[in-house]
Protein backbone atom coordinates (compact mmCIF):
# COMPACT_ATOMS: atom_id res chain seq x y z
CA UNK A 1 0.00 0.00 0.00
CA UNK A 2 1.61 3.34 -1.50
CA UNK A 3 -0.46 6.17 0.14
CA UNK A 4 -1.76 4.68 3.22
CA UNK A 5 -3.63 7.90 4.46
CA UNK A 6 -5.20 8.07 0.29
CA UNK A 7 -6.12 4.35 0.64
CA UNK A 8 -7.85 5.17 3.75
CA UNK A 9 -9.35 7.60 2.55
CA UNK A 10 -11.14 6.03 -0.98
CA UNK A 11 -11.74 2.84 0.86
CA UNK A 12 -14.19 4.68 3.23
CA UNK A 13 -16.55 5.93 0.29
CA UNK A 14 -15.72 2.88 -2.20
CA UNK A 15 -16.79 -0.20 0.25
CA UNK A 16 -19.43 2.77 1.25
CA UNK A 17 -18.70 2.45 4.99
CA UNK A 18 -18.85 6.38 5.79
CA UNK A 19 -19.61 9.65 4.05
CA UNK A 20 -17.37 12.00 5.37
CA UNK A 21 -18.90 14.97 3.19
CA UNK A 22 -20.89 16.03 6.45
CA UNK A 23 -20.66 19.97 6.68
CA UNK A 24 -18.69 19.70 10.35
CA UNK A 25 -15.49 19.08 10.63
CA UNK A 26 -14.69 15.88 11.96
CA UNK A 27 -18.16 14.76 12.03
CA UNK A 28 -19.28 11.59 9.15
CA UNK A 29 -22.12 9.68 8.81
CA UNK A 30 -22.35 5.89 8.80
CA UNK A 31 -23.62 4.61 5.84
CA UNK A 32 -25.76 1.05 5.89
CA UNK A 33 -22.77 -0.78 5.17
CA UNK A 34 -20.21 0.62 7.65
CA UNK A 35 -22.98 0.67 10.31
CA UNK A 36 -23.52 -3.45 10.11
CA UNK A 37 -19.60 -3.60 10.45
CA UNK A 38 -20.10 -1.17 13.57
CA UNK A 39 -23.31 -3.60 14.71
CA UNK A 40 -21.28 -6.57 14.48
CA UNK A 41 -18.51 -5.54 16.15
CA UNK A 42 -20.22 -3.77 18.95
CA UNK A 43 -21.81 -7.15 19.78
CA UNK A 44 -18.42 -9.31 20.00
CA UNK A 45 -17.47 -6.72 22.27
CA UNK A 46 -20.71 -6.36 24.18
CA UNK A 47 -20.16 -10.17 24.49
CA UNK A 48 -17.38 -10.04 26.50
CA UNK A 49 -18.45 -7.61 28.84
CA UNK A 50 -21.84 -8.68 29.62
CA UNK A 51 -20.72 -11.32 31.16
CA UNK A 52 -18.84 -9.89 34.15
CA UNK A 53 -20.50 -5.83 33.55
CA UNK A 54 -24.33 -4.12 32.80
CA UNK A 55 -25.03 -1.77 30.44
CA UNK A 56 -26.07 1.68 31.32
CA UNK A 57 -27.07 4.87 29.70
CA UNK A 58 -26.39 8.73 31.11
CA UNK A 59 -27.09 12.10 29.92
CA UNK A 60 -25.42 13.62 26.96
CA UNK A 61 -25.09 16.85 29.18
CA UNK A 62 -22.76 17.54 31.82
CA UNK A 63 -23.38 20.96 34.15
CA UNK A 64 -19.85 22.93 34.30
CA UNK A 65 -20.00 22.84 38.23
CA UNK A 66 -19.90 18.88 37.81
CA UNK A 67 -17.02 19.13 35.03
CA UNK A 68 -14.68 21.17 36.86
CA UNK A 69 -15.12 19.85 40.31
CA UNK A 70 -11.87 17.23 39.45
CA UNK A 71 -9.28 20.04 38.72
CA UNK A 72 -6.82 17.72 36.39
CA UNK A 73 -9.36 16.06 34.85
CA UNK A 74 -10.84 19.43 33.45
CA UNK A 75 -7.12 20.79 32.81
CA UNK A 76 -7.02 17.96 30.31
CA UNK A 77 -9.87 18.26 28.91
CA UNK A 78 -10.75 21.77 28.87
CA UNK A 79 -9.59 22.85 25.25
CA UNK A 80 -11.78 19.89 23.85
CA UNK A 81 -15.01 20.72 25.23
CA UNK A 82 -17.72 21.91 23.33
CA UNK A 83 -20.48 23.90 25.62
CA UNK A 84 -24.00 24.82 25.25
CA UNK A 85 -25.10 27.92 26.45
CA UNK A 86 -28.57 28.74 25.30
CA UNK A 87 -31.89 26.57 25.48
CA UNK A 88 -33.44 28.54 22.35
CA UNK A 89 -33.13 31.94 22.68
CA UNK A 90 -32.23 32.14 26.45
CA UNK A 91 -28.99 32.10 28.15
CA UNK A 92 -28.60 29.68 30.39
CA UNK A 93 -27.79 30.05 34.06
CA UNK A 94 -25.08 27.37 33.95
CA UNK A 95 -23.63 26.31 30.78
CA UNK A 96 -23.51 22.70 29.50
CA UNK A 97 -21.22 20.42 28.29
CA UNK A 98 -21.29 17.69 25.76
CA UNK A 99 -19.72 14.77 27.47
CA UNK A 100 -15.98 14.31 26.18
CA UNK A 101 -16.46 11.47 28.31
CA UNK A 102 -18.19 10.48 31.63
CA UNK A 103 -16.60 10.44 34.67
CA UNK A 104 -17.79 14.00 35.53
CA UNK A 105 -21.62 12.62 34.52
CA UNK A 106 -21.14 9.40 36.11
CA UNK A 107 -19.62 9.90 39.16
CA UNK A 108 -21.77 12.15 40.92
CA UNK A 109 -24.49 9.82 41.01
CA UNK A 110 -22.24 6.97 41.64
CA UNK A 111 -21.95 8.91 44.91
CA UNK A 112 -25.91 8.84 45.63
CA UNK A 113 -25.67 5.09 44.76
CA UNK A 114 -22.94 3.66 46.63
CA UNK A 115 -23.31 3.85 50.40
CA UNK A 116 -22.10 0.66 52.14
CA UNK A 117 -19.25 -2.09 50.76
CA UNK A 118 -22.69 -4.35 49.67
CA UNK A 119 -22.86 -1.70 46.86
CA UNK A 120 -19.92 -2.39 45.80
CA UNK A 121 -18.10 -3.28 43.60
CA UNK A 122 -20.24 -1.22 40.48
CA UNK A 123 -19.43 -2.40 36.82
CA UNK A 124 -21.17 -0.93 34.33
CA UNK A 125 -20.66 0.59 30.64
CA UNK A 126 -22.52 2.33 28.08
CA UNK A 127 -21.64 2.57 24.48
CA UNK A 128 -22.21 6.49 23.47
CA UNK A 129 -21.47 9.48 21.26
CA UNK A 130 -19.03 12.00 23.28
CA UNK A 131 -17.57 15.26 21.61
CA UNK A 132 -13.77 16.46 21.85
CA UNK A 133 -13.02 19.90 20.07
CA UNK A 134 -9.75 18.42 18.32
CA UNK A 135 -7.26 20.59 17.45
CA UNK A 136 -5.05 17.78 15.96
CA UNK A 137 -5.79 17.22 11.93
CA UNK A 138 -8.85 15.48 11.86
CA UNK A 139 -9.84 11.70 9.82
CA UNK A 140 -12.50 10.01 9.76
CA UNK A 141 -12.53 6.90 12.64
CA UNK A 142 -9.07 7.77 13.69
CA UNK A 143 -9.54 11.29 15.16
CA UNK A 144 -13.08 12.62 14.90
CA UNK A 145 -14.61 15.91 16.72
CA UNK A 146 -17.66 13.44 17.31
CA UNK A 147 -17.46 10.22 18.79
CA UNK A 148 -20.21 8.30 17.81
CA UNK A 149 -18.89 4.80 18.86
CA UNK A 150 -17.28 5.39 22.46
CA UNK A 151 -17.32 2.44 24.48
CA UNK A 152 -16.69 3.03 27.92
CA UNK A 153 -16.82 0.85 31.14
CA UNK A 154 -16.29 2.45 34.66
CA UNK A 155 -16.02 0.43 38.07
CA UNK A 156 -16.04 1.25 41.38
CA UNK A 157 -14.15 -1.11 44.00
CA UNK A 158 -13.63 -1.17 47.84
CA UNK A 159 -9.97 -2.13 47.55
CA UNK A 160 -7.17 -0.79 45.65
CA UNK A 161 -6.23 -4.70 44.91
CA UNK A 162 -9.75 -5.12 44.12
CA UNK A 163 -9.25 -2.26 41.04
CA UNK A 164 -6.00 -3.51 40.05
CA UNK A 165 -7.50 -6.70 39.45
CA UNK A 166 -10.16 -4.87 37.32
CA UNK A 167 -7.41 -3.69 35.04
CA UNK A 168 -6.17 -6.61 34.53
CA UNK A 169 -9.67 -7.77 33.64
CA UNK A 170 -10.05 -4.79 31.46
CA UNK A 171 -6.66 -5.58 29.30
CA UNK A 172 -7.92 -9.20 29.24
CA UNK A 173 -11.49 -8.62 27.79
CA UNK A 174 -9.88 -6.10 25.33
CA UNK A 175 -6.84 -7.94 24.43
CA UNK A 176 -10.01 -11.07 23.43
CA UNK A 177 -11.70 -8.75 21.49
CA UNK A 178 -9.26 -7.43 19.38
CA UNK A 179 -7.73 -11.03 18.91
CA UNK A 180 -11.24 -11.88 17.83
CA UNK A 181 -10.98 -9.52 14.69
CA UNK A 182 -7.85 -9.90 14.31
CA UNK A 183 -6.62 -6.87 15.41
CA UNK A 184 -2.65 -6.36 16.74
CA UNK A 185 -1.76 -4.74 19.09
CA UNK A 186 1.83 -3.82 22.04
CA UNK A 187 0.21 -2.81 25.27
CA UNK A 188 2.48 -0.59 27.60
CA UNK A 189 2.37 1.39 30.23
CA UNK A 190 1.82 5.07 29.01
CA UNK A 191 4.69 7.43 30.49
CA UNK A 192 3.53 10.20 33.59
CA UNK A 193 2.84 13.08 31.20
CA UNK A 194 0.41 10.84 28.83
CA UNK A 195 -1.87 9.42 31.16
CA UNK A 196 -5.28 10.03 30.88
CA UNK A 197 -6.32 13.15 33.29
CA UNK A 198 -6.85 12.82 36.90
CA UNK A 199 -5.81 9.14 36.80
CA UNK A 200 -3.13 6.66 38.86
CA UNK A 201 -1.75 5.27 35.49
CA UNK A 202 -2.61 4.44 31.63
CA UNK A 203 -2.57 1.28 29.88
CA UNK A 204 -2.74 2.11 26.50
CA UNK A 205 -2.80 -0.43 23.36
CA UNK A 206 -1.14 0.56 20.04
CA UNK A 207 -1.34 -0.81 16.94
CA UNK A 208 0.85 -0.15 14.11
CA UNK A 209 -1.21 0.83 10.83
CA UNK A 210 0.17 0.09 7.51
CA UNK A 211 2.43 3.82 7.38
CA UNK A 212 4.34 3.02 10.07
CA UNK A 213 2.99 5.20 12.12
CA UNK A 214 1.11 3.98 15.34
CA UNK A 215 -2.78 4.48 16.63
CA UNK A 216 -4.10 4.06 20.29
CA UNK A 217 -6.52 1.96 19.58
CA UNK A 218 -7.57 1.11 23.53
CA UNK A 219 -6.93 2.54 27.04
CA UNK A 220 -7.19 0.88 30.86
CA UNK A 221 -6.93 3.89 33.27
CA UNK A 222 -6.45 3.03 36.93
CA UNK A 223 -8.45 6.15 38.53
CA UNK A 224 -6.83 5.10 42.35
CA UNK A 225 -8.84 7.19 44.88
CA UNK A 226 -9.12 10.78 42.48
CA UNK A 227 -12.05 11.34 41.43
CA UNK A 228 -14.11 9.50 44.49
CA UNK A 229 -12.01 12.18 46.84
CA UNK A 230 -13.85 14.34 44.66
CA UNK A 231 -16.98 13.10 43.73
CA UNK A 232 -17.31 11.90 47.70
CA UNK A 233 -17.76 8.54 46.17
CA UNK A 234 -17.41 6.86 50.07
CA UNK A 235 -18.62 3.18 51.70
CA UNK A 236 -19.05 2.36 55.28
CA UNK A 237 -16.60 -0.16 55.98
CA UNK A 238 -16.68 -3.12 58.35
CA UNK A 239 -15.86 -0.73 60.86
CA UNK A 240 -17.92 1.59 60.57
CA UNK A 241 -15.27 4.34 59.20
CA UNK A 242 -15.45 5.84 55.36
CA UNK A 243 -13.43 5.12 53.16
CA UNK A 244 -13.28 6.61 50.14
CA UNK A 245 -13.46 3.77 47.17
CA UNK A 246 -11.05 2.76 44.03
CA UNK A 247 -12.28 2.97 40.72
CA UNK A 248 -10.97 2.00 37.28
CA UNK A 249 -12.29 3.39 33.33
CA UNK A 250 -11.43 2.18 30.20
CA UNK A 251 -12.99 3.18 26.87
CA UNK A 252 -12.49 2.00 23.02
CA UNK A 253 -13.82 4.13 20.15
CA UNK A 254 -13.97 4.60 15.89
CA UNK A 255 -10.58 3.67 15.95
CA UNK A 256 -11.21 0.19 16.88
CA UNK A 257 -13.61 0.20 13.25
CA UNK A 258 -10.71 2.17 11.58
CA UNK A 259 -7.82 -0.44 13.00
CA UNK A 260 -9.92 -3.26 11.59
CA UNK A 261 -9.85 -1.49 8.25
CA UNK A 262 -6.25 -0.98 8.31
CA UNK A 263 -4.93 -4.27 9.46
CA UNK A 264 -6.87 -6.21 7.04
CA UNK A 265 -7.36 -4.06 4.06
CA UNK A 266 -5.14 -4.32 0.51
CA UNK A 267 -5.02 -3.21 -2.60
CA UNK A 268 -7.97 -4.94 -3.69
CA UNK A 269 -10.22 -3.08 -0.92
CA UNK A 270 -11.75 -4.13 2.55
CA UNK A 271 -11.36 -7.25 3.66
CA UNK A 272 -13.13 -8.32 6.76
CA UNK A 273 -12.41 -11.38 9.55
CA UNK A 274 -15.77 -13.21 9.45
CA UNK A 275 -17.71 -12.36 12.67
CA UNK A 276 -17.94 -8.61 11.66
CA UNK A 277 -18.43 -8.86 7.80
CA UNK A 278 -22.41 -7.92 7.07
CA UNK A 279 -21.92 -10.95 4.25
CA UNK A 280 -20.01 -13.99 5.02
CA UNK A 281 -20.56 -15.57 1.61
CA UNK A 282 -21.60 -14.21 -1.08
CA UNK A 283 -23.17 -16.81 -3.87
CA UNK A 284 -22.18 -15.84 -7.68
CA UNK A 285 -24.68 -17.42 -10.35
CA UNK A 286 -22.80 -17.55 -13.58
CA UNK A 287 -25.46 -17.31 -15.62
CA UNK A 288 -25.99 -18.65 -19.17
CA UNK A 289 -29.09 -18.53 -21.80
CA UNK A 290 -31.36 -21.36 -21.12
CA UNK A 291 -29.17 -22.74 -18.12
CA UNK A 292 -30.77 -19.85 -15.63
CA UNK A 293 -32.99 -22.08 -14.08
CA UNK A 294 -30.89 -25.21 -13.48
CA UNK A 295 -28.15 -22.74 -11.99
CA UNK A 296 -30.45 -20.38 -10.11
CA UNK A 297 -32.46 -23.61 -8.00
CA UNK A 298 -29.25 -24.76 -7.17
CA UNK A 299 -28.08 -20.80 -5.67
CA UNK A 300 -31.22 -20.37 -4.37
CA UNK A 301 -31.51 -23.61 -2.29
CA UNK A 302 -27.84 -23.33 -0.96
CA UNK A 303 -28.40 -19.50 -0.23
CA UNK A 304 -31.06 -21.21 1.79
CA UNK A 305 -29.33 -23.98 3.41
CA UNK A 306 -26.38 -21.69 4.20
CA UNK A 307 -28.40 -18.61 5.78
CA UNK A 308 -30.57 -21.26 7.87
CA UNK A 309 -27.17 -22.80 9.47
CA UNK A 310 -26.77 -19.43 10.45
CA UNK A 311 -24.15 -18.28 8.03
CA UNK A 312 -24.58 -14.39 6.75
CA UNK A 313 -24.92 -14.99 3.48
CA UNK A 314 -26.59 -13.01 -0.24
CA UNK A 315 -26.91 -14.11 -3.84
CA UNK A 316 -25.82 -11.54 -6.41
CA UNK A 317 -28.25 -12.31 -9.37
CA UNK A 318 -27.62 -8.98 -10.69
CA UNK A 319 -27.43 -8.60 -14.65
CA UNK A 320 -23.98 -8.07 -14.30
CA UNK A 321 -20.78 -9.36 -15.67
CA UNK A 322 -18.96 -12.32 -13.15
CA UNK A 323 -16.01 -10.46 -13.17
CA UNK A 324 -17.62 -7.22 -12.08
CA UNK A 325 -19.53 -8.63 -9.22
CA UNK A 326 -16.06 -10.49 -8.07
CA UNK A 327 -14.69 -6.93 -8.12
CA UNK A 328 -17.50 -5.77 -6.29
CA UNK A 329 -17.50 -7.99 -3.97
CA UNK A 330 -13.96 -8.11 -2.92
CA UNK A 331 -13.90 -4.04 -2.34
CA UNK A 332 -16.55 -4.54 0.16
CA UNK A 333 -14.15 -7.10 1.90
CA UNK A 334 -16.86 -10.43 1.93
CA UNK A 335 -14.73 -13.28 3.37
CA UNK A 336 -15.60 -15.99 0.89
CA UNK A 337 -17.07 -16.37 -2.41
CA UNK A 338 -18.75 -19.27 -3.91
CA UNK A 339 -19.80 -19.50 -7.92
CA UNK A 340 -21.74 -21.76 -9.35
CA UNK A 341 -22.20 -22.21 -13.21
CA UNK A 342 -23.68 -24.80 -15.16
CA UNK A 343 -20.85 -27.15 -15.45
CA UNK A 344 -20.28 -26.94 -11.99
CA UNK A 345 -23.56 -28.48 -11.29
CA UNK A 346 -23.42 -31.04 -13.70
CA UNK A 347 -19.71 -32.07 -12.09
CA UNK A 348 -21.50 -31.71 -8.58
CA UNK A 349 -19.11 -29.20 -7.19
CA UNK A 350 -18.90 -25.73 -6.82
CA UNK A 351 -16.03 -23.21 -6.50
CA UNK A 352 -15.13 -21.30 -3.58
CA UNK A 353 -12.61 -18.10 -4.13
CA UNK A 354 -11.37 -16.66 -0.50
CA UNK A 355 -10.75 -12.94 0.17
CA UNK A 356 -7.81 -13.56 2.20
CA UNK A 357 -5.97 -15.75 -0.30
CA UNK A 358 -7.05 -15.14 -3.61
CA UNK A 359 -7.17 -18.82 -3.96
CA UNK A 360 -9.66 -20.98 -5.71
CA UNK A 361 -10.93 -24.17 -5.23
CA UNK A 362 -12.97 -26.64 -6.64
CA UNK A 363 -15.47 -28.70 -3.80
CA UNK A 364 -17.39 -31.47 -4.08
CA UNK A 365 -20.83 -30.05 -3.51
CA UNK A 366 -22.37 -32.77 -0.76
CA UNK A 367 -25.97 -30.94 0.61
CA UNK A 368 -25.17 -31.96 4.28
CA UNK A 369 -21.61 -31.31 4.48
CA UNK A 370 -21.46 -28.19 2.70
CA UNK A 371 -22.16 -25.95 5.92
CA UNK A 372 -19.78 -27.67 8.36
CA UNK A 373 -16.97 -27.19 5.44
CA UNK A 374 -17.91 -23.29 4.98
CA UNK A 375 -18.00 -22.93 8.54
CA UNK A 376 -14.42 -24.99 8.35
CA UNK A 377 -13.08 -22.24 6.12
CA UNK A 378 -14.58 -19.24 7.39
CA UNK A 379 -13.10 -20.59 10.75
CA UNK A 380 -9.45 -21.11 8.65
CA UNK A 381 -9.90 -17.48 7.19
CA UNK A 382 -10.04 -15.80 10.44
CA UNK A 383 -7.01 -17.64 12.17
CA UNK A 384 -5.01 -16.70 9.01
CA UNK A 385 -6.10 -13.21 8.94
CA UNK A 386 -5.24 -12.75 12.24
CA UNK A 387 -1.69 -14.07 12.06
CA UNK A 388 -0.79 -12.12 9.24
CA UNK A 389 -1.87 -9.14 10.75
CA UNK A 390 0.10 -10.08 13.77
CA UNK A 391 2.81 -11.16 11.52
CA UNK A 392 3.21 -7.27 10.44
CA UNK A 393 2.78 -5.95 13.75
CA UNK A 394 6.00 -8.04 14.92
CA UNK A 395 8.09 -7.80 11.82
CA UNK A 396 7.81 -3.57 12.62
CA UNK A 397 8.81 -3.99 16.47
CA UNK A 398 12.63 -3.42 16.18
CA UNK A 399 15.06 -3.93 19.26
CA UNK A 400 17.58 -0.93 19.15
CA UNK A 401 20.61 -0.41 21.33
CA UNK A 402 22.24 2.82 20.06
CA UNK A 403 20.31 5.99 20.26
CA UNK A 404 21.48 7.12 16.85
CA UNK A 405 19.45 4.07 15.69
CA UNK A 406 16.45 5.00 17.15
CA UNK A 407 15.93 8.29 14.68
CA UNK A 408 17.05 6.71 11.39
CA UNK A 409 14.96 3.05 12.27
CA UNK A 410 12.08 5.03 12.96
CA UNK A 411 12.24 7.25 9.54
CA UNK A 412 13.41 4.11 7.60
CA UNK A 413 11.15 1.56 8.31
CA UNK A 414 8.25 2.99 10.65
CA UNK A 415 6.84 0.50 13.70
CA UNK A 416 7.93 0.68 17.32
CA UNK A 417 11.07 0.61 18.63
CA UNK A 418 12.00 -1.05 21.85
CA UNK A 419 14.98 -0.02 23.99
CA UNK A 420 16.64 0.46 27.24
CA UNK A 421 15.23 3.56 29.59
CA UNK A 422 15.58 5.06 32.26
CA UNK A 423 12.21 6.11 33.66
CA UNK A 424 12.97 9.51 34.15
CA UNK A 425 10.70 12.20 32.48
CA UNK A 426 12.96 15.05 31.42
CA UNK A 427 14.86 12.47 29.94
CA UNK A 428 11.89 10.96 28.10
CA UNK A 429 10.54 14.55 26.93
CA UNK A 430 14.03 15.34 25.54
CA UNK A 431 14.14 12.13 23.53
CA UNK A 432 10.53 13.11 22.07
CA UNK A 433 11.80 16.14 20.89
CA UNK A 434 15.29 14.89 19.66
CA UNK A 435 13.89 12.63 17.44
CA UNK A 436 10.55 14.05 16.85
CA UNK A 437 8.31 11.11 18.29
CA UNK A 438 6.42 9.39 21.02
CA UNK A 439 7.21 7.45 23.94
CA UNK A 440 4.17 5.08 23.88
CA UNK A 441 4.92 3.60 27.26
CA UNK A 442 7.38 1.41 29.56
CA UNK A 443 6.90 -2.70 29.65
CA UNK A 444 7.38 -4.60 32.31
CA UNK A 445 10.47 -6.43 31.77
CA UNK A 446 13.84 -7.88 32.66
CA UNK A 447 16.01 -4.72 31.74
CA UNK A 448 19.70 -4.93 32.26
CA UNK A 449 21.94 -1.84 30.68
CA UNK A 450 21.80 2.12 30.55
CA UNK A 451 19.29 4.24 29.42
CA UNK A 452 19.83 5.01 25.37
CA UNK A 453 19.50 8.90 25.85
CA UNK A 454 21.57 10.07 29.50
CA UNK A 455 23.30 6.36 30.26
CA UNK A 456 21.42 6.18 33.89
CA UNK A 457 21.19 2.71 34.70
CA UNK A 458 17.71 1.46 32.78
CA UNK A 459 14.57 0.70 34.98
CA UNK A 460 12.15 -0.14 31.62
CA UNK A 461 11.88 -1.34 28.27
CA UNK A 462 10.32 1.58 26.54
CA UNK A 463 8.61 1.53 23.30
CA UNK A 464 8.79 4.22 20.82
CA UNK A 465 7.13 5.39 17.11
CA UNK A 466 5.38 8.14 15.67
CA UNK A 467 1.83 8.12 16.07
CA UNK A 468 -1.25 9.79 15.12
C1 LIG B 1 -11.26 7.82 28.41
N1 LIG B 1 -12.91 7.51 30.10
O1 LIG B 1 -11.93 8.73 27.97
P1 LIG B 1 -9.42 7.99 26.58
N2 LIG B 1 -11.37 10.11 17.90
C2 LIG B 1 -11.41 8.77 17.94
N3 LIG B 1 -11.05 8.05 18.99
C3 LIG B 1 -10.61 8.70 20.08
C4 LIG B 1 -10.53 10.10 20.13
C5 LIG B 1 -10.94 10.82 18.97
N4 LIG B 1 -10.92 12.15 18.92
N5 LIG B 1 -10.06 10.46 21.35
C6 LIG B 1 -9.86 9.32 22.03
N6 LIG B 1 -10.18 8.24 21.28
C7 LIG B 1 -11.64 7.04 29.63
C8 LIG B 1 -11.86 5.60 29.34
C9 LIG B 1 -13.94 6.57 29.80
C10 LIG B 1 -13.30 5.48 29.05
C11 LIG B 1 -10.13 6.84 21.67
O2 LIG B 1 -10.12 7.39 27.86
O3 LIG B 1 -9.41 9.47 26.58
C12 LIG B 1 -8.74 6.36 22.00
O4 LIG B 1 -8.46 5.20 21.25
O5 LIG B 1 -8.10 7.31 26.53
C13 LIG B 1 -8.80 6.02 23.46
O6 LIG B 1 -8.08 4.86 23.73
C14 LIG B 1 -10.29 5.82 23.74
O7 LIG B 1 -10.95 6.65 22.81
C15 LIG B 1 -10.67 6.18 25.16
O8 LIG B 1 -10.35 7.53 25.41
Amino acid sequence: MKNFSQWFHDILEEAELMDARYPIKGMSVWLPRGFQIRKYTLKALQELLDKDHEEVLFPMLIPESELAKEAIHVKGFEEEVYWITKGGKRELNEQLALRPTSETSMYPMFSLWVRSHMDLPIKVYQTVNTFRYETKHTRPLIRVREITTFNETHTVHATEQEAEEEVQEGIRIYREFFDELGIPYSISKRPEWDKFPGSKYTMAFDMIMPDGKTLQIGTVHNLGTTFAKTFDITFENDEGEHEYAHQTCYGLSDRVIASLIAAHGDEKGLQLPPVVAPEQVIIIPIIFKQKEDIVLDFTNKLEQLLENNGIRVKQDKRDLRPGNKYYYWEKRGVPLRIEVGPRDIENNSIVINRRDTGKKEFIDYDENTITDTVKEILDDITVQMKENANKFQQEKTYSVEKLEQVKKTINKKGGIITCNWCGDTDCGKDMEEQFDIDILGTQEAEVSGDCINCQKPAQYKVLISKTY
